[in-house]
């Protein structure tokens, strides 16, 4: 991913524009999945670090090794509190570095941290790791999940108690390289094992999880956005087609599935009947953020709805130092979306 250029922007005139602020300080943090637990807001995010590894656009510069569970009575508060290290890289058997962007469910009162990294072959799995709290800590699994693959893991609960993980995100992502159903390692770059701009894009993936939340307990499917008129959209519209940052809620009994578009930077969604698919299209939820990754959570608390999401105006325009935010996220009357701007014109 390429460093956005910013040297145009003026911080501190960004910090009176910006909607909401970082919601803790005194680390970088990510890529927010928020919960609702026992009555209270937990976000689990990427850990962010700073490091020397050079830019590239496979992401190597996100050299993340653990994970801090956040915490907020409310998402009204201003700030959220720390739990300290909920698991570290170094504890995962099989997990060598990498660690980014996770999320957690609850089951039976025991918490499941899900989380992606790199293996010893540099090959993108989804692992689990159990707390007896939603601040962990957690123990990891020895192995990842057997047949995960790619990044991004995001897991919703429906009303019938099944569980379901949604994962998957090009360039550094490697989803790409999964097309046949194998691993494809040949070539180098982001681009490499890409649909062509003309042929239906890549789309994310989705599996109901076992009922000991470990494993995936089916095959798992692509999760395809059409368009209006019903066809899948294609791999060169940037500007709506899927990258990374999956999320599933439900609202007023439609299933909205929503995600980045990672290289033009909107945070999209597309709305079905049912936790598989097929989604349509259905607009942008926010717009570009600074940084050159956008990726989400969307959570009801008190019949209010909320945006959890990220940007990189602490760090002055780092892409890999980033910090999560929160603002309220409304439908109009016929439950589109509306699109919010993170900075104030
Ligand atoms: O945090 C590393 C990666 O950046 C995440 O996995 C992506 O969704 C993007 O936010």
């Amino acid at each position: 991913m390429p460093e956005d250029p910013v040297d145009h922007i003026d911080f501190d005139e960004l910090q009176t524009k910006a909607i909401s602020q970082p919601l803790v300080s005194h680390i970088y943090t990510a890529d927010p999945s928020a919960h609702v637990f026992n009555g209270k807001i937990y976000i689990y995010p990427s850990h962010d670090i700073e490091n020397t590894i050079p830019f590239d656009d496979l992401g190597s510069h996100f050299a993340m090794e653990d994970y801090h569970v956040l915490s907020m009575d409310s998402p009204l508060d201003k700030n959220a509190a720390d739990h300290g290290i909920a698991l570290h890289v170094k504890d995962v058997a099989w997990a060598k570095r990498q660690m980014w962007a996770p999320d957690a469910a609850e089951k039976d009162g025991r918490y499941y941290l899900y989380f992606p990294a790199k293996d010893q072959e540099g090959i993108f799995r989804i692992g689990v790791a159990i707390g007896s709290t939603p601040a962990g800590p957690f123990t990891p699994q020895p192995k990842a999940i057997e047949k995960s693959f790619s990044i991004d893991p995001a897991v919703f609960k429906d009303d019938d108690g099944c569980y379901y993980m949604y994962f998957g995100g090009i360039w550094g992502g490697q989803l790409q390289r999964w097309r046949t159903g194998t691993f494809k390692a040949e070539g180098v770059g982001p681009l490499v094992h890409l649909p062509a701009d003309d042929e239906p894009a890549l789309c994310a993936k989705v599996a109901r999880l076992t009922n000991d939340m470990l494993g995936f307990a089916e095959e798992p499917k692509d999760v395809v956005i059409i368009d209006e008129k019903g066809k899948s959209l294609l791999q060169g519209d940037n500007e709506r087609r899927f990258f990374e940052g999956s999320w599933m809620h439900k609202y007023k009994g439609k299933y909205y599935f929503s995600y980045s578009t990672g290289d033009t930077h909107f945070l999209c969604y597309a709305t079905g009947d049912n936790p598989y698919g097929p989604f349509t299209y259905a607009g942008r939820i926010l717009n570009p953020v600074v940084g050159w990754t956008s990726h989400h959570s969307i959570v009801e608390f008190n019949s209010k709805w909320y945006l959890f999401y990220h940007d990189s105006s602490l760090s002055k325009g780092v892409t890999h130092l980033r910090s999560v935010k929160v603002t309220e996220l409304e439908y109009d009357e016929n439950g589109k979306i509306k699109t919010i701007d993170p900075y104030k014109a």
